[in-house]
């Protein structure tokens, strides 16, 4: 009896010796895998059961546990570039946020509505005005800072915004289109044009559209961006590099820009030397909304010649224009007694320096930016090449022509 139970305590405690060594084993093997995880270190061990192997099987083994970690480090290291690039993505939103904090919304108000424009002498024009001038309101903005455009129509006909020149999301700048097509194709009159029509009733609807808009499939479903009379539109977004831009209605509303929807969006470089006089000068012609079959008369900012303000300039200074052609003819611009450095065409600096020029041909829809040192002390012209454009009843000067005056000559006068 003795004998027998002095076995089965032995039979136990071997039983219990090898439960222990198993767990001993496994606990092992999890604590260097998770080792082995975490640091992508190499370890090759042998623990547990293991059964006796040959050293082929050996060598085998540790190629195939050799690979699998090589598996293992190639995951790790692309883990590594995803924790890399979303700690990027948060620097990259940190950043937005503390600029946006810095840096709100620059917010303008531009209210489309009919008005008397005097363009100079006895000439009254009924005319489409933001904000009751033309141009309409200049919006500066240093490079990277947000707007926040609202366009409030006080017009009897609907009307959009354009921002020509700037990479904008569809949403704030798409073509405006009904979710039943296109909607703006009716006559300045009213009368329905014979091409498709969308949902604004006749009355409502303001100028003819584009020509060759005869299908509505590929607009189907886009959403309706016409601001009506009495509404309000809210456009937001960061323009992008410096540069010369500007605002008018939509192609679909265009005519309204012949009548004076237009105005300047100037983004500045955050660094660099601003010029003495940094100008723009919407060049272009205003329809008369009261005298249909009048001609339509020459401008610049508004007014005509000789009614042009002169461009008052100092010995030394320096200026820069921004001519913006508003109308639907090329306009050869002559400036006398000086040469202009062309610094920017359509908003993009240009690549070749140094380009100097006294004509510059601009054509319908582009802004060039000049700049000179004014340094030829007299009183000079800056004027259209074209008689058309420089004359009123065949007298000069009359459109587009005005005289830059240096100071200098002022206190030359008696
Ligand atoms: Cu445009």
């Amino acid at each position: 009896m003795q004998k027998g139970q002095a076995r089965q305590q032995a039979d136990n405690q071997s039983k219990q010796s090898a439960k222990r060594n198993t767990l001993v084993a496994s606990a092992t093997v999890i604590v260097l895998l998770a080792i082995t995880t975490a640091a992508g270190l190499i370890f090759t061990t042998q623990v547990g059961h293991c059964e006796p192997i040959g050293m082929d099987d050996l060598a085998g083994e540790q190629a195939k546990e050799k690979l699998e970690l090589e598996d293992m480090g190639k995951e790790l290291k692309s883990i590594k570039g995803e924790v890399n690039g979303a700690m990027q993505g948060m620097n990259d939103l940190s950043n937005m946020l503390h600029d946006r904090a810095a840096n709100p919304a620059k917010e303008i108000h531009l209210f489309a509505k009919e008005a008397q424009i005097d363009v100079g002498g006895t000439t009254k024009i009924k005319a489409l005005t933001y904000n009751g001038n033309i141009p309409g309101p200049q919006i500066d903005v240093v490079e990277g800072q947000p707007v926040r455009i609202v366009l409030h129509n006080q017009m009897k006909v609907p009307t959009s915004l354009h921002f020509h020149g700037v990479i904008v999301p569809h949403d704030v700048d798409g073509l405006p289109r009904s979710k039943s097509g296109p909607s703006t194709n009716a006559a300045a009159d009213g009368s329905p044009s014979t091409g498709p029509r969308g949902g604004l009733p006749p009355s409502k609807a303001g100028f003819r559209s584009a020509p060759g808009t005869t299908s509505d499939a590929p607009f189907a479903n886009l959403p309706e961006r016409f601001v009506k009379p009495g509404d309000s539109y809210g456009y937001q977004f960061i323009p992008q590099g410096p540069g010369t831009y500007y605002y008018h209605p939509q192609i679909v509303h265009l005519e309204q820009r012949a009548h004076g929807l237009y105005g300047a969006l100037v983004v500045h470089p955050r660094s660099g030397h601003p010029a003495d006089i940094d100008q723009v000068m919407f060049l272009g012609t205003l329809k008369n909304d009261s005298d249909p079959t009048a001609a339509p008369v020459y401008v610049v900012n508004g007014r005509t010649a000789p009614y042009i303000p002169p461009l008052e300039v100092r010995n030394g200074s320096r200026v820069r224009l921004r001519f913006i052609n508003v109308c639907d003819e090329s306009i050869p611009l002559h400036l006398s007694g000086h040469k202009m450095e062309v610094m920017a065409t359509s908003g993009s600096d240009l690549l070749e320096p140094q380009v100097f020029r006294d004509t510059l041909t601009i054509n319908p829809g582009d802004r060039i930016d000049v700049e000179f040192t004014a340094g030829n002390i007299g009183v000079w012209s800056l004027a259209s090449e074209k008689v058309s454009q420089t004359t009123s009843g065949g007298k000069f000067p009359g459109g587009i022509a005005l005289f830059v005056r240096y100071q200098e000559m002022k206190a030359q006068t008696p």
